[in-house]
């Protein structure tokens, strides 16, 4: 069943133009259809859930489910006292009346209505755009602070449990495929060599939570920059997309992923590493935009991680794309076989700059705590 067809399942009038590729997501395959009736035009997006990563597309769609039902209610709740019109995409129901499509492969498909006239910027433009970012996330953990964790399942087990990554690397290490790679590149064997110099780091946040200091909430999963809709007319952040990983967890997961992408002016993609730094500046406004909304719900022993949560994110991200890399490219969607290895490079030359600015980045935490 081509993609054309699989837009036709879904709930939406008028007639199918176009589909067509859009977004660069590294798990799941994303489309734009355009239906027209005599007179108007929608557009919504169309995604294939990767079944590889996502074991249980039914509970993502559940999660989802769920959450913007509660979104839903609270901003309309707050509609009028908002500074803004807020908005979270919903899903958009098959013709069967269900959450998704499954096809004849057994792919799971589901569509999502599109947030018009704004933009997800695939880097950081500046302080201001930083402080939008900010500003969404922090809204967000608030909006979904009064919903029960217990209620969304878990719909990737393992997900930013850095101590996980480490044990499943360490594994790859003893494969033939590793073994093949580290034997034949100096600088594979470079970051093999970053990973081992920084092994205790995996275990800062997950220690901290066994020892009952973080708690787990609903995060979101994927708060980078790219998952932030920017308002064309304002230039104000107007929604956070990308809601498959929204799950228990521990919300430092978000802050530090948020800050690792935001903060990394070059993105993730860049082979130059001289590009790749922790831009403070922006650290500072995303900051300064998220307090705005958490300091309703941060307690002091969150704050204390947030420096850790930074780096680690960093760190962990580097090594979930290098494990990758070495065992032969099964997890991130690549085009081409060094990819996870390109991007493994950016995330740890940003953690060295994270160290390297530890001083000035936890004084900026500081400042905003205050
Ligand atoms: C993946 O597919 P995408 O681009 O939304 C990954 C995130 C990473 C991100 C890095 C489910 O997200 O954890 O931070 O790539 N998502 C999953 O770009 O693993
Ligand atoms: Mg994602």
């Amino acid at each position: 069943m081509n993609v054309n067809e699989v837009a036709n399942q879904f709930a939406v009038a008028g007639k199918l133009v176009m589909v067509q590729p859009a977004g660069t997501g590294n798990v799941n395959d994303t489309y734009l259809a355009i239906f027209r009736t005599t007179f108007n035009e929608e557009r919504f997006i169309l995604q294939r859930i990767n079944r590889r990563v996502f074991q249980r597309p039914e509970w993502v769609m559940l999660n989802i489910r769920i959450l913007t039902e509660h979104v839903h209610n609270r901003l309309e709740a707050e509609r009028d006292t908002a500074d803004r019109i807020w908005q979270l995409p919903r899903i958009i129901e098959g013709k069967d009346g269900r959450d998704f499509y499954i096809d004849e492969q057994g792919d799971f498909w589901r569509a999502m209505t599109l947030i018009a006239s704004a933009t997800a910027h695939e880097t950081t433009q500046n302080s201001e755009h930083a402080l939008e970012c900010g500003t969404v996330l922090g809204h967000f953990h608030n909006l979904i602070s009064d919903l029960d964790p217990n209620r969304l399942h878990d719909t990737l087990p393992g997900f930013h449990i850095t101590p996980g990554y480490l044990g499943k690397y360490l594994e790859t290490l003893t494969g033939s495929n590793a073994e093949r790679i580290l034997n034949g590149s100096l600088e594979s064997r470079r970051l093999a060599r970053f990973i081992e110099q920084r092994r205790n780091l995996a275990y800062c946040l997950e220690r901290a939570k066994e020892q009952g200091m973080l708690k787990t909430r609903l995060i979101h999963g994927d708060p980078k920059v790219t998952n932030i809709m920017i308002d064309a007319f304002t230039g104000k952040g107007t929604s956070i997309i990308d809601l498959d990983t929204v799950k228990p967890g521990l919300i430092h997961y978000d802050f530090g992923d948020a800050l690792r992408s935001t903060c990394n002016p070059a993105g993730e993609e860049v082979e130059n590493l001289n590009d790749v730094y922790f831009d403070v500046d922006l650290c500072d406004a995303y900051i300064k935009g998220y307090m705005t909304h958490a300091r309703l719900f941060l307690t002091d022993t969150d704050r204390a991680f947030l420096f850790d949560s930074i780096r680690l994110l960093a760190f962990e991200l580097g090594l979930r794309f290098f494990q990758d890399y070495l065992a032969g490219n099964v997890y991130f969607k690549v085009r081409y076989p060094e990819q996870n290895l390109i991007r493994a490079r950016v995330q740890f030359k940003l953690c060295e700059s994270i160290e390297a600015r530890e001083r000035q980045i936890r004084a900026v935490l500081q400042g905003a705590m205050g």
